[in-house]
């Protein structure tokens, strides 16, 4: 028998490196996502279809069974906690630092200091397991703008090049992680329909590496 299998994808800058991994495993969108206002899309494959979410969204989703299979990054899903999802594969794509970022040529304040980030609980973890004493703000985007602001001493953000903290009088002071784009599936998916779902972990797992 086969199952019917959703596939929840991160919409933004991973979007566009996940699909062709997908095509290698036989996925291919069959409308053209720049032009629809569609969220569920059907693929080249009958018996799949793909949903487009916000990244913090996908987790959600597969956690709950909404979706089978997920794409996204691993700072979302440490954000989000990893709960009733397995993790497979790293498509080794999107790959960016998650640090701790203040003011350039600041040293930052000993004592208790105040940290601006969108990730909290990693924010609150790292701080806690420097032994560093800490209260965090909560913002959705434009961390950069909190220290400059005066609403915090540091901020604990996504680097790639760090042009975006170079161009906001920021440096980059501490590698809390490594991050890139992960698989994620749903733990009673991978009973229900484990053929399926292993075949195309299979096929995406060779994808990523015949680029390596
Ligand atoms: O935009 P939205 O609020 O919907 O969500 P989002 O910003 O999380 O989505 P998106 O599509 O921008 O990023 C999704 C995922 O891409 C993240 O969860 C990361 O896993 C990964 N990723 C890789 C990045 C970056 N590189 C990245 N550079 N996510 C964000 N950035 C941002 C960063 O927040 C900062 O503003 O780019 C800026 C830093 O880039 P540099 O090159 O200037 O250092
Ligand atoms: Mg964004």
């Amino acid at each position: 028998m086969t199952d019917s299998i959703t596939i929840a994808l991160s919409k933004g800058r991973i979007l566009e490196e996940t699909l062709p991994l997908l095509a290698e495993a036989g996925i291919e969108l069959i409308d053209d996502i720049k032009k629809s206002r569609k969220l569920v899309f059907p693929t080249s494959d009958p018996n799949v279809r793909v949903l487009i979410l916000r990244a913090t969204d996908v987790p959600t989703y597969v956690q709950y069974g909404g979706a089978d299979l997920g794409v996204t990054g691993k700072d979302v899903l440490m954000e989000h906690g990893g709960e009733g999802l397995y993790e497979p594969l790293d498509l080794n794509i999107a790959r960016c630092r998650l640090m701790t970022a203040g003011p350039v040529g600041e040293t930052p304040p000993t004592g208790r200091i105040r940290v601006a980030t969108k990730f909290v609980n990693m924010a609150r973890r790292y701080y806690a397991a420097q032994g560093r004493q800490a209260d965090f703000i909560k913002l959705y985007g434009a961390m950069e703008l909190a220290p400059i602001l005066g609403l915090a001493d540091e901020i604990v953000d996504i680097v790639d090049t760090g042009n975006t903290l170079k161009a906001n009088g920021l440096e980059a002071r501490e590698l809390i992680d490594h991050i890139s784009t992960r698989l994620v599936v749903n733990r009673a998916s991978m009973k229900m329909k484990h053929q399926q779902i292993n075949h195309i972990i299979e096929k995406m797992a060779a994808a990523v590496d015949r680029r390596r």
